[in-house]
């Protein structure tokens, strides 16, 4: 009641001044780019609070929210034990640029749930993540050059921005300016799911260092791989002496306790991890063996460091959320409820008549606005991006909040009760009438 109120008391539209303000400002008016909501249209919202499954705007208005920070949130926002930590923990300050015991705490955890990563080391982002993991690729075969997917993004790295996904795909952006030719020559690209291609590619070189792959793609939209692709990227790299790095910054702890790497059955050589083993706070980390991991200064010669790496907020956030995924009963839970979802959104798009296909693993999932199956970046962009936008601006009409671009993953949280799921199809069917 007290928040309809305020609500009601603020002018209308202050998003829009906002945005205004923020584009003098800071370029774009974002601090990211996918946020300007170039890739549908219109003035972004400006968030004031966020609550359990929802977002609240600055013009007071409340959306159930399938973005969840693109990822992190699977405990759903602002979780009270979280909150509750983070203040106690901030009392004692929040940054000591040294060790502290809640550091061995985190590793512990992550190394307990996800076998292959025996060494872990904090960083601050998934994109520091796997700036590093290249780097130990690189520095322990000797070898410069890397394979990455096209419309795979792992992060805004030099070497990692070509052909990639998420906001240089949702702005048609050509690979960035700023990357040298010299450094992109290094980066050899296939299509994803193209298991064929990545073994020609090892034929015709002989100095890869690694193969990078998100295990199942977030960043062209959703898209799990095919059967036997992961399978046959760790018999080739282990065949050519490479190193095979998943990147589980979306996955990890979300598809399962045990990341893409467990729900596939796959053992990389280095994992990298950010999202929600930082429970909402800036985290990232990268893992593999400790014959590998030794490599990484002090105990090696490969350099990497960082000023807020490992601090008490971040690992409190973090060590919450996997202790709270502990329970047997999440995963499962998540998995049916986002198939409620996900089965409902496909059943409501063909009553109306609009041709989606919805790609869905676990609590990650996208509806695409095409046909044909989305396997790889050349089935997802032909998605009706068009049609995408004015849905996307129909169900935010109708209350939900979904990602602004065609080409990222949405994630359910256990936040998502089935009373919000049900509600969020209501939405939809009016959303697709809408655009029938
Ligand atoms: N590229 C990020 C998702 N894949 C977007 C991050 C953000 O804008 O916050």
């Amino acid at each position: 009641m007290l928040e309809q109120m305020v609500s009601a008391e603020k002018e209308p539209n202050k998003s829009a001044r906002l945005f205004a303000r923020a584009q003098e400002l800071i370029p774009g008016g974002v601090n990211s780019p996918v946020r300007a909501f170039r890739g549908v249209g219109g003035t972004p919202l400006f968030i004031e609070s966020a609550q359990g499954p929802f977002i609240t705007d600055v013009d007071g208005r409340r959306y159930i929210d399938y973005v969840g920070s693109w990822g992190p949130m699977i405990l759903g926002h602002a979780d009270p034990e979280i909150v509750a930590a983070l203040q106690a923990v901030a009392a004692k300050g929040t940054s000591f640029g040294a060790p502290n015991q809640l550091e061995i705490e985190l590793a512990e955890e992550i190394t307990a749930a996800v076998p292959s990563i025996e060494m872990v080391r904090m960083v601050n982002s998934g994109t520091e993540a796997t700036m590093s993991a290249i780097r130990l690729a690189r520095g322990v075969t000797s070898r410069d050059k890397l394979i990455k997917f096209e419309g795979c993004y792992h992060g805004h790295a030099d070497s990692l921005l070509v052909k990639a996904g998420s906001g240089v795909a949702t702005l048609g952006l050509p690979d960035s300016p700023g990357v040298p030719a010299s450094l992109a020559q290094h980066t050899l690209t296939v299509p994803f799911n193209d298991a064929t291609a990545v073994e020609d590619v090892f034929k015709q070189h002989d100095d890869i260092a690694a193969v990078i792959v998100e295990p199942v793609v977030g960043n062209m939209g959703c898209v799990p791989p095919q059967e036997g692709f992961l399978q046959t990227l760790r018999v080739l790299t282990a065949q050519n002496g490479a190193l095979l790095i998943c990147d589980e910054v979306m996955t990890g702890f979300r598809v399962a306790r045990g990341g893409a790497q467990a729900l596939y059955d796959i053992t990389p050589d280095i994992t990298c991890l950010g999202k929600i083993i930082g429970g909402g706070l800036p985290v990232g980390a990268y893992g593999g063996s400790r014959e590998l991991m030794r490599n990484i200064a002090p105990t090696g010669p490969i350099y990497q460091a960082g000023t807020l790496s490992g601090n008490p907020l971040a690992m409190t956030a973090g060590l919450i959320t996997l202790r709270r995924l502990k329970d047997e009963t999440v995963y499962a839970e998540l998995e049916r409820r986002s198939a409620q979802l996900c089965d409902g959104l496909s059943s409501i798009a063909a009553d109306a008549g609009v041709k989606t296909i919805t790609n869905r693993v676990g609590s990650m999932w996208t509806s695409f606005f095409t046909e044909a199956p989305v396997t790889n970046w050349e089935t997802a962009n032909r998605s009706d991006r068009e049609l995408y936008g004015k849905f996307f601006h129909a169900m935010l009409d109708e209350g939900v909040y979904l990602a602004p671009s065609q080409f990222e993953a949405a994630f359910v949280s256990i936040a998502h009760t089935e009373e919000i799921i049900q509600q969020t199809l209501t939405a939809a069917r009016n959303a697709f009438q809408a655009l029938t």
